[in-house]
């Protein structure tokens, strides 16, 4: 007679049973991943009823539209004065904007520090490929010193293009933000710990503490040239250095 032996299943993480569309991302785009992300945290949350997504121009556009939540798709750049402003009006709505590191860093720099700033009670998802994705991979605050781009065929350089811009770490300081940090999605260890993260963003808000902004590393592999598996090397080698993971603020309480 065969012994049998007892398998012991642990669930990691299931299915979200809502989402309207299949996301068009070009295949190896960590953008799927984040999405996915989004979705798991909404509905563990049980906030989808009340969620509103901001979404801008480029490919996190994509998947914005594609939630099975109400969506409000602004202009490339000011997603969050549009988010600020919705949740003047539906303080009980929960919003929070989606945006491309380019749209945020550059057009929409601006609106970004501004809402942090005032402290509005709103959530930022940051989508950080160090590129202006959807538009060819063209540079952006965030690009890498010595990455080529269209615009920097030469690879980026200081004097010309500056250095490299940081999201979370320079609005951390403002009084009116609750939350920064910063995940990665590229092993499954770092993708759990930026579904941490990201719903301690999100806490913050249903705590009413303030701003709140989650930004994800993301591999672009059209735009960057190289496969999905070097994606993954170029995020541990070239992007961590640049761009630390963790925790740059967490408030548990308003001053
Ligand atoms: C006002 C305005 N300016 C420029 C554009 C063109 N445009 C569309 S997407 C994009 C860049 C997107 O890059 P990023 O914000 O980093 O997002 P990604 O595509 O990488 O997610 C630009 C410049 C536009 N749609 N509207
Ligand atoms: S262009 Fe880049 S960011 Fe846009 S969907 Fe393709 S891989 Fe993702």
């Amino acid at each position: 007679m065969s012994q049998k032996t007892a398998i012991t299943k642990k669930l990691i993480c299931k299915r979200p049973t809502f989402r309207m569309l299949p996301l068009g991302f070009c295949s190896g785009c960590h953008y799927g991943i984040i999405y996915r992300l989004l979705d798991e945290v909404i509905e563990e949350m049980g906030i989808k009823g009340d969620a509103i997504c901001i979404g801008g121009g480029g490919c996190s556009m994509i998947g914005a539209m594609a939630m099975d939540i109400d969506t409000f798709g602004g202009p490339h750049g000011p997603g969050t004065a549009i988010a600020s402003a919705l949740k003047r009006v539906s303080p009980n709505a929960f919003i929070f904007a989606v945006q491309g590191d380019g749209e945020q860093g550059a057009i929409g720099l601006g609106s970004f520090v501004a809402t942090a700033a005032r402290g509005e009670n709103i959530t930022v998802i940051t989508m950080n490929n160090a590129c202006y994705g959807m538009t060819g991979g063209q540079l952006a605050p965030t690009t890498l010193l010595g990455m080529v781009t269209p615009t920097t065929p030469e690879g980026r350089e200081q004097v010309m293009s500056g250095y490299p811009m940081h999201g979370p770490e320079l609005v951390a300081p403002l009084k009116g933000v609750a939350y920064a940090a910063r995940g990665t999605v590229h092993t499954p260890a770092n993708r759990q710990k930026s579904k941490k993260m990201l719903k301690t963003a999100f806490q913050k808000q249903q705590q009413q503490l303030g701003f709140g902004v989650f930004e994800f590393l993301s591999a672009c592999p059209t735009n960057w040239k190289i496969s999905p598996t070097d994606c993954i090397q170029f995020i541990e080698e070239k992007m961590l250095p640049e761009f630390p993971l963790g925790q740059f603020k967490n408030i548990e309480r308003k001053e």
